[in-house]
């Protein structure tokens, strides 16, 4: 059966909030997690990666996790580990005590950030490729990744890990006109990668079907997901605004963008 009762962790943040308001309409009954408190929800669970035994009890008896939680940017190193890297190991030691059986990770481009972009005729970017992280945070995706891939086989907790694009109410940028994921096709995306079945451990891309796409959607596609939305509608004016991007620009050269050249982040 579908799974109904989900815990969204991250769920205070930008896309747990998008998220809260989405998938209800897909069946879901969402147990919230997040470290802040989240107004308006009293009985959302306020608490660090971290806390083990808060962790346990908050998925025991869920059909399935949507893991959100984390640090969403560049980060120095220390603060990466505890979020990212315990703080996965973390939820998942909890899914497997607990016998959880579905979760979707939220990985990110930046697991990546390194291929270079596609141009002209290159072919769009395959799933099947090593890690290429940009950052220390991207780094931290790759080792989702790999945490996923080891439940899977050691402890047959299926997951599909989606490398999401750049999932905000409009693209605000001309990078973003390849990499945006609707809201709307986010909750596709989550849920496709929540119901589809003999997942194991499945690596997706995630976007909307954009007309200037960089990588492959089959993998997300062959999972059920079809997306609504295309970014197109919005090209002419970040384009206008924003001017064409440049292959020899170094933002615009790699995946990550920006990512790969922003200066790396020393501990403080
Ligand atoms: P966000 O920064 O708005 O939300 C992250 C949430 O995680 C925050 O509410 C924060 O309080 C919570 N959190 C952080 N550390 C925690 C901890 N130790 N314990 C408990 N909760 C903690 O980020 P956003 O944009 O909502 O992203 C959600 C997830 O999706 C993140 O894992 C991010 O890396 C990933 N992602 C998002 C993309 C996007 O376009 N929004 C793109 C690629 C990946
Ligand atoms: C991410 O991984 C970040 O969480 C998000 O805030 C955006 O920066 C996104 O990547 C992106 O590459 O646009």
């Amino acid at each position: 059966p579908a799974p109904r009762t989900l815990l969204l962790t991250g769920a205070a943040g930008g896309l747990g909030s998008m998220m809260r308001g989405l998938l209800p309409d897909h069946g879901y009954e969402l147990r919230l997690f997040d470290l802040l408190p989240i107004s308006g929800e009293p009985n959302a669970i306020t608490a660090d990666l971290a806390d083990r035994d808060a962790l346990r009890e908050a998925v025991r008896g869920v059909d399935a996790i949507l893991h959100l939680a984390g640090i969403s940017l560049e980060a120095p190193f220390e603060k990466i580990l505890r979020a990212n890297i315990e703080g996965v190991y973390n939820l998942y030691e909890a899914a497997r005590a607990e016998g959880v059986r579905r979760i979707v990770f939220a990985s990110s481009n930046h697991a990546v950030g390194f291929v270079p972009r596609p141009v002209g005729d290159d072919p769009l970017i395959p799933v099947e490729i090593p890690h290429r992280p940009d950052t220390y945070y991207g780094l931290s995706k790759g080792f989702g990744e790999d945490l996923a891939s080891l439940y899977w086989h050691r402890h047959g907790i299926e997951t599909v890990s989606v490398r999401i694009g750049s999932c905000f109410p409009e693209p605000t940028t001309v990078r973003m006109l390849s990499l945006w994921l609707s809201p709307a096709d986010g909750a596709r995306l989550f849920h496709a990668a929540l119901t589809a079945e003999n997942v194991g451990h499945t690596v997706v891309y995630g976007s909307s079907a954009n007309t200037r796409l960089w990588w492959d959607l089959s993998p997300a596609r062959a999972l059920g997901y079809e997306p609504q939305d295309d970014s197109e509608q919005y090209a002419a004016e970040l384009i206008a605004k924003h001017g064409e991007l440049t292959p020899d620009d170094p933002d615009h050269t790699h995946l990550g963008g920006s990512f790969c050249t922003r200066p790396p982040m020393w501990p403080h």
